[in-house]
């Protein structure tokens, strides 16, 4: 899974990110949010909610990019940077503790910012099915208000996706505080898919970290988009709410995982698909999963589920698969394939590796764009 080593399935996951890295824009990823999704129709609410700076710049980047289908909230201590962002709602949260200024990189200042919100939040969340919580860990506000949150999503009956990234190793001090931060999110949310910004940078080298954070912003947002791509208008084979919660359910740490390629080469799908570059997860530990193929009219049954055979074979012997398969005319003769696997084991080495240093990092870049504020609300 290193950059150096050059098999044609690292190639096009190179080529794939680096051109979302250099067009700055939606890119190849665009086709990915194509397609109409069953929520609209079924009343399936799904709502993300991004804690912390980098957590309210992956809900900026979803709301903007997104299909409509997810309701967007930003909470942050940060008056400045929540100011910049596009979202449905948008909280600032602890004024009295942070003055709207950021936590300081202090977790506990994050944690009873949310806590002293916790009316308003639940008042967000109302009766919503999904939540996808995303942060940055290893700052304050993220770290600190996801656990929180996470608790009141599953306290008022709805799923809880955590959807985080753990620090560059550049930023030391942040690696300690970010293990603490996942410990928590995993007993708190049903799963948690961790993204890690250092396999990032190994697959697309001499990135400018600003940019490196963008692109991670825009693969946390394909993956939520992704995620609810499964309940789809357009099914061949259906996935519904039932079989979804109980892939999520009590998941622990997860995966999604996202490959494309062509119908007559099913096993490259299938290795492009989880050979993840950003995951650092150990696929053949994954017991639970689900499985969407999208395709066109081309595709038949049996190439779908050879597809699906070929992920379960390398989950673990106990592993139990649901699957669904779709149809996009627009595939033309490729296929797309969405992975959602649970009970992963996670495997941190390097986090452990670098949790030495005191050195504070940069801060966020703010995203560049300037987005007014009418239409979206600002509460205290
Ligand atoms: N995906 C993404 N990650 C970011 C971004 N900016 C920073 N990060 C990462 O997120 C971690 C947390 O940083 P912030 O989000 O700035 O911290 P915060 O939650 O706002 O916390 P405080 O500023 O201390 O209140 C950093 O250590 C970086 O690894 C961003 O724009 N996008
Ligand atoms: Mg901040």
């Amino acid at each position: 899974m290193k950059g150096s080593n050059d098999s044609p399935i690292e190639d096009q996951q190179k080529s794939f990110f680096s051109d979302i890295a250099t067009e700055g824009s939606l890119g190849k990823l665009e086709s990915l949010f194509t397609g109409t999704y069953k929520n609209g129709t079924t009343n399936l609410d799904v709502l993300a909610i991004g804690c912390g700076n980098a957590g309210s710049n992956t809900i900026h980047r979803l709301t903007n990019i997104g299909t409509g289908n997810i309701e967007t909230l930003a909470v942050n201590t940060d008056r400045e940077h929540l100011k910049h962002v596009n979202a449905d709602t948008k909280l600032l949260i602890g004024t009295d503790l942070a003055q709207g200024m950021g936590a300081a990189g202090d977790p506990d200042i994050g944690k009873q910012a949310a806590q002293s919100a916790e009316e308003s939040i639940k008042q967000v969340i109302g009766d919503t099915d999904i939540v996808f919580i995303t942060a940055g860990l290893g700052g304050g506000t993220g770290t600190g208000t996801a656990p929180v949150i996470a608790e009141l999503v599953s306290e008022m009956g709805a799923l809880a996706i955590g959807l985080v990234s753990t620090p560059f190793n550049v930023e030391q001090a942040r690696q300690h505080k970010a293990q603490e931060g996942i410990e928590q999110l995993r007993s708190k949310c049903d799963t948690v898919i961790i993204f890690d910004n250092n396999l990032l940078l190994e697959y697309i080298p001499n990135l400018p970290i600003g940019k490196a954070f963008s692109v991670m912003d825009q693969i946390l947002a394909e993956s939520m988009e992704s995620l609810i791509g499964t309940f789809s208008e357009n099914a061949l084979v259906d996935i519904d709410f039932g079989d979804f919660k109980t892939v999520v359910q009590r998941g622990d740490v997860g995966g999604i995982l996202i490959g494309e390629g062509s119908l007559d080469n099913p096993e490259h799908i299938i290795e492009q698909t989880l050979q993840h570059p950003l995951i650092n997860a150990d696929i053949s530990s994954a017991s639970k999963g689900l499985v969407q193929i999208t395709g066109s009219e081309q595709m038949s049954l049996n190439e779908a589920e050879d597809i699906v055979e070929g992920v379960i074979h390398r989950m673990s012997d106990d592993a139990s698969l649901i699957w669904g398969a779709q149809i996009d005319p627009k595939m033309g003769d490729k296929v797309r394939v969405m992975v959602m696997l649970t009970d992963l084991n996670y495997v941190n080495e390097k986090s452990l590796t670098y949790a030495t240093s005191d050195e504070p990092s940069e801060d966020v870049e703010l995203l560049s764009e300037s987005i007014p504020l009418e239409g979206n609300e600002l509460r205290a």
